[in-house]
């Protein structure tokens, strides 16, 4: 076989479903260029954009008539040739077009993550950058795509790239020295040079691995649930927050027996606000004890746990086992100012705030109590450069081995370099330089169609 029949060109639409004014279909490989030859009657400039008719290859009938651009190899996206059709967006043109392309030897429509994995694999994008991109095209809020754009754009790659040449530059000297150094004075003298300097490195990851808890939140979105007694006014709470009736409300205590979620954006940091079953003692209902063993659930991985109590009723503790922040609202203030027991409750809850979801009274404040909670735990700073499991994961690793040599106890210089390698293959595998075949049905499976 040729090296053009061995790679098939592929072919995709790139532009998302739906009616839409332009379409974008794109087809890289080796035998890109063809598909211009057969289909322009005039050929486009390398890295030039024409407008063009565009016929079909066969027919030679017209499809359409659309920009044309024409990348070829190495310095497109995928690193191989590249074509895009900009044609109209209806789904028929579209499909004409797509038609159109299967005719061409060796053409075949793309899988999903296709094109990026080529990207890959002719070393354009590194596995963060690919990482960053697929959170860029799913980023719905601003701190989502500051955060998808540094991976993406090779920000957070520069460093752990930076990370794993400072390991081997130390590896190289070490290596160096196990055939020079007498065993006796071995580690002491050998590792006294560099010491300071791993031990300054392995600090900043670490620094950077902690914050990776704020790159998974800003990615997933930050868990805030409002708990409470039945009745205190959760669901109308949530139904404030969210500015349209989610949550059915009634004075029937045990209204809400599931989780129930609203995604917000506050200030850029995506919010999942989640309404609960009120907390009570209730053996005879299997349906209502299901629900507040959710609210359970939902209240020990939370991130921000609201805890509500009424005006008008005593007022629990928190009843909730939860590492999260707390914040404590006192809801039906209105009814609180006529009624004797908002003392009791008031005692309990010196430090509530007070807010009422009918009158709306507070409720502002709730908002900006919120926000302001949710931006000091994970907002503001630069974005954080881990930002899923599998990096924290090889970071972790990394650390470990990095411990590992700089363990006094280690006793070999053999032992301490292969602690050494160890670490800098840690970072190898977590920009994806070396062995990482396993790792890449995971990582495009996220992928769509035409990216
Ligand atoms: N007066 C007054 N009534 C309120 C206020 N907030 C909620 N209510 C009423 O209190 C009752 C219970 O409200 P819900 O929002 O359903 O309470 P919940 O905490 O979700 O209750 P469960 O789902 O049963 O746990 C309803 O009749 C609401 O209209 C408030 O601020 N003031
Ligand atoms: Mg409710």
């Amino acid at each position: 076989m040729n090296k053009h029949t061995d790679i098939p060109t592929i072919y995709s639409l790139s532009s998302g479903a739906g009616i839409a004014g332009v379409a974008v279909i794109r087809i890289s490989g080796t035998r890109a260029g063809e598909c211009l030859k057969l289909m322009c009657r005039k050929p486009v400039e390398p890295g030039h954009t024409a407008l063009r008719k565009i016929f079909h290859p066969i027919t030679k009938t017209l499809l359409d008539e659309g920009l044309v651009l024409w990348f070829p190899a190495p310095g497109s996206f995928t690193g191989e040739d590249i074509v895009e059709f900009q044609i109209h967006g209806g789904r028929a043109s579209i499909m004409a077009v797509v038609e159109a392309l299967s005719n061409i030897d060796s053409y075949r429509q793309a899988e999903a993550g296709e094109f990026t994995r080529r990207a890959f694999q002719n070393g354009r994008l590194d596995l963060v950058e690919i990482e960053g991109l697929g959170d860029l095209i799913h980023a719905q809020t601003e701190a989502q795509r500051r955060q998808a754009l540094n991976q993406s754009e090779g920000v957070a790659s520069e460093v752990f790239n930076n990370w794993r040449k400072e390991l081997i530059g130390v590896l190289g000297y070490l290596e160096a020295s196990i055939d020079f150094i007498e065993e006796e004075d071995v580690n002491d003298n050998a590792l006294a040079g560099f010491r300071d300097k791993l031990i300054h490195l392995r600090n900043d990851m670490e620094k950077h691995l902690t914050d990776g808890v704020r790159g998974e939140v800003v990615r997933d979105g930050v868990r805030v649930v409002l708990a409470g007694e039945p009745n205190v006014g959760k669901s109308s709470i949530i139904n404030w927050l969210a500015r349209r009736d989610v949550a059915i409300v009634s004075d029937v205590p045990g209204t809400t027996r599931d989780v129930l979620e609203v995604q917000l954006d506050l200030d850029g940091i995506p919010v999942t606000i989640s309404d609960t079953a009120g907390l009570r003692d209730v053996a005879g209902d299997e349906v209502e004890r299901q629900g507040i063993a959710r609210t359970k659930e939902a209240g020990y991985r939370a991130d921000l746990l609201i805890w509500i109590v009424a005006g008008d009723q005593a007022g629990a503790d928190l009843l909730l086992d939860s590492d999260a922040e707390k914040l404590v609202v006192m809801n039906k203030i209105d009814l609180a100012q006529q009624n004797t027991t908002r003392r009791n409750s008031g005692e309990r809850n010196s430090g509530a705030l007070p807010v009422s979801a009918k009158t709306g009274e507070g409720m502002d404040e709730l908002m900006e109590k919120i926000s302001a909670r949710v931006l000091v735990m994970f907002g503001g700073k630069e974005p954080a450069l881990i930002t899923r499991e599998r990096q924290k994961s090889a970071l972790a690793m990394c650390i470990e081995c990095l411990d590992g040599a700089l363990d006094e106890e280690t006793g070999s210089l053999e032992l301490t370099a292969e602690q050494l390698r160890m670490a800098a293959n840690h970072l190898g595998r977590l920009v994806g330089r070396i062995d990482v075949e396993d790792l890449l049905d995971v990582i495009f499976r996220d992928f769509c169609v035409g990216k």
